[in-house]
């Protein structure tokens, strides 16, 4: 069986673009490989997180992930913190990679751009990254559009090590949805839809009330010309929440056309905010009889314990491939 490995930053709830981009993917996948999902609390911090939140959301990341479909018998759920093994490899791997491709990666040019206190950790994000999806021999890693630049690098970073040290790491491919593997923020149209933003109409969370869906859906920035159409060139907007409609409908965007023609953009908001509410309302049930129980702390341990025992089997291969440590008596 082969092996996947992905993760999600517990940076805020998660949004409608990490549930089409990642969750629903994940969810798919978990029946076919052997499946690694993990909270990557550690990626958060590379900006600064408030102590209480972080906790919070965390917590509530490995909530939705069951919530929304993910089998603990099937793929192994953890925290990354919890699992020392990936701060120790991405440390190594830290050190094969040079300064100047970590400078070109687009998510650290974004998230460091016009900000005057940027972190060391801002810029050596992609390694630990890496050492997420090689500690597990992943083959396939399901990801949005935005992270495929990070998973070139972590090849590369394969490969590199692979060369200079010992052959012991598969080089994984990446996955990406043919739809939806970039939802647009619902106030810029042209800009990802992101948890982290400071606006928050522009997302959706998937524990947002229907109120609040609705009123987001409604002022959602669409084009003065009232037509309901696919062309993602000259009406982002609607372009973008006609892909929404059509995942979470189960609707083809060829179907919704024809649905809302002549019909101007009232009636196809009012609806597509009763799709999305209909689609989050049942994640959100199992989500608040999960989040304070026993039982994902007993997920959550077994997946640390599960992940560790896998993740330090390959850490004893890197550093016996660079000559840490003692030689085995
Ligand atoms: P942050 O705002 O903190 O940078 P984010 O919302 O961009 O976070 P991540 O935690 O970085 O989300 O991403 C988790 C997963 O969700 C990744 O696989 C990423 O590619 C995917 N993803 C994030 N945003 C979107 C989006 N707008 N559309 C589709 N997939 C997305
Ligand atoms: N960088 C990713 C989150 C992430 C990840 C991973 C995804 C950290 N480690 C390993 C896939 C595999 C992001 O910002 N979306």
């Amino acid at each position: 069986m082969k092996t996947i490995f992905s993760g999600i930053q517990p940076s805020g709830v998660i949004t409608l673009g990490n549930y089409i981009g990642a969750i629903k993917q994940f969810v798919e996948l978990q029946h076919e490989y052997d499946c690694y999902f993990c909270v990557v609390d550690q990626h958060a911090i590379t900006v600064p997180q408030d102590r209480l939140e972080l906790r919070k959301n965390i917590r509530t990341l490995a909530a939705l992930y069951i919530a929304a479909g993910l089998d603990h018998d099937k793929a192994t759920l953890f925290i990354q913190s919890e699992v020392p093994a990936h701060a120790q490899a991405g440390w190594m791997l830290q050190c094969i990679a040079y300064i100047g491709e970590l400078e070109r990666m687009t998510q650290f040019k974004d998230k460091s751009s016009g900000k005057d206190a940027v972190s060391a950790g801002l810029l050596t994000y992609p390694p630990l990254m890496a050492a997420d999806i090689l500690l597990y021999g992943a083959n396939l890693v399901p990801v949005g559009e935005d992270q495929k630049q990070h998973l070139e690098l972590t090849r590369d970073l394969a490969e590199r090590f692979n060369n200079r040290f010992n052959d012991i790491f598969t080089i994984p491919e990446v996955r990406i949805p043919k739809i939806g593997a970039r939802v647009m923020s619902l106030q810029e149209p042209t800009k990802k839809m992101s948890k982290s933003d400071e606006n928050q109409r522009s997302f959706i969370t998937l524990l947002d009330e229907p109120k609040q869906i609705e009123k987001k859906i409604k002022s959602a920035v669409t084009d003065s010309e009232g037509i309901v159409k696919f062309d993602r060139e000259n009406k982002p907007g609607v372009s973008n929440l006609l892909s929404i409609y059509s995942i979470l409908g189960n609707k083809t965007v060829e179907e919704l056309e024809v649905k809302y023609e002549g019909k101007g953009y009232g009636e196809f908001k009012t609806d597509l905010a009763e799709v999305v509410v209909n689609a989050l309302t049942p994640i959100q049930d199992r989500f608040k009889n999960l989040v304070e129980s026993k039982e994902l702390d007993d997920i959550l341990d077994a997946g640390a314990e599960k992940a560790a025992f896998k993740a330090n089997k390959m850490l004893k291969k890197m550093e016996t491939a660079m000559g840490l440590g003692r030689k085995k008596r």
